[in-house]
């Protein structure tokens, strides 16, 4: 699976149609007046974020993008019809950028959110619309406008597909190093990292996950408290949740139930998410000391050292399956 997804295409808006020269003609209505309608606009080129995929990899093949034109107008004051509009869907996360100017256009950053990318052109006035005191019979008609033409990029950002929520120092940055190349900043003191960091964790050969580790959560983070609440909007898009709990700690139900009501503070939506227990540094006690904790926590867990890799496997199979099963449900 490839991450950094980055493809450029090109867009043409359809061009608006063009307005009709035309006069009245009708049995015993010899003159009639100019009838001319109006052309229809080209359709418009519109980006829309698309929950349902995860890559760019339909903008590798097709390159070239177009809307409809509008259609001409007709006598009898018909306005042409409009071109349908063309909607490129994209993973949400795509940010696209006008490559002319390397401007963002849209940061598809919503699922459901669509932008207008370049707009279709104007229909042409048919000459009815010319018609004045002075000339009651105009000869002529607009051309319709050509529709915008853009060159632009489509980049996806990184997006973790699984989120390490815990108390400060419980142990996360360490996760994210031992199963990832990535390289935070360990420390034995709370709030060693300041913001997020993602790394690939390679699930298996072809398999891998995008992880986030985020900086601590303590209690009323969703209320401000600590660092960690600005950075749970990245858990908002992570798939899965891994609470990382510090064996140490005296109640993990307890701890776990904290971390729990500080992502509800922070969205509902969130509770609902898939979520395992990571219960760390298990190299720090006998082990006698791992029972079974299962009645006491609302989700499965495992035992792990992030520092001894004990518990590697499980803990890289747990996180394969559930990614399965989501991906499967969705
Ligand atoms: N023995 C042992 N120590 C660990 C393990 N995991 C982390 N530590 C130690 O625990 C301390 C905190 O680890 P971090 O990974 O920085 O914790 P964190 O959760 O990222 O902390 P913040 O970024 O401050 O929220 C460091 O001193 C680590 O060396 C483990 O599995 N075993
Ligand atoms: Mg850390």
């Amino acid at each position: 699976m490839k991450f950094i997804d980055y493809v450029e295409i090109e867009v043409t808006a359809g061009n608006g149609g063009h307005g009709c020269v035309s006069f009245h003609t009708e049995k015993f209505v010899p003159k009639g007046g100019p009838d001319g309608g109006d052309g229809g606009h080209g359709g418009s080129i519109y980006a829309l974020a698309d929950p349902q995929l995860t890559t760019l990899l339909d903008y590798r093949y097709k390159r070239h993008y177009k809307a409809q034109p509008g259609q001409g107008g007709g006598s009898g004051r018909k306005t042409g019809r409009s071109g349908k509009d063309t909607i490129l869907k994209l993973p949400v996360g795509t940010v696209v950028k006008d490559q002319n100017s390397d401007n963002i256009i849209v940061d598809l950053d919503e699922p459901g959110k669509k932008y207008l990318i370049a707009k279709g052109g104007k229909g042409g006035h048919g000459n009815e619309y010319y018609k004045s005191s002075t000339n009651q019979t105009p000869r002529k008609a607009q051309d319709g406008f050509p529709g915008e033409f853009k060159q632009i990029a489509l980049e996806l950002k990184l997006l973790a597909d699984v989120g390490l929520v815990g108390l400060p120092n419980a142990g996360k940055s360490t996760i994210l190093s031992s199963f990832s190349a990535a390289r935070p900043k360990i420390a034995d003191y709370p709030f060693t990292t300041l913001k997020p960091n993602l790394g690939i964790v390679k699930l298996r050969e072809y398999k891998s996950c995008v992880m986030a580790d985020i900086p601590g959560l303590i209690e009323g983070a969703a209320d401000g408290k600590g660092l960690g609440h600005q950075f749970l909007r990245h858990i908002q898009r992570t798939g899965l949740i891994l609470y990382v709990i510090d064996i140490n700690e005296l109640d993990i139900a307890e701890t776990h139930a904290v971390l729990e009501k500080e992502l509800e503070d922070f969205d509902k939506q969130l509770l609902k998410r898939p979520s395992v227990t990571v219960i760390t540094k298990i190299d720090t006690l006998p082990e006698s000391d791992l029972k079974d904790i299962s009645k006491e926590l609302p989700d499965d867990y495992i035992y792990i050292s992030a520092v001894s890799k004990k518990g590697a496997k499980q803990f890289l199979e747990e996180i394969e399956r559930k990614l399965d099963q989501q991906r499967f449900e969705r």
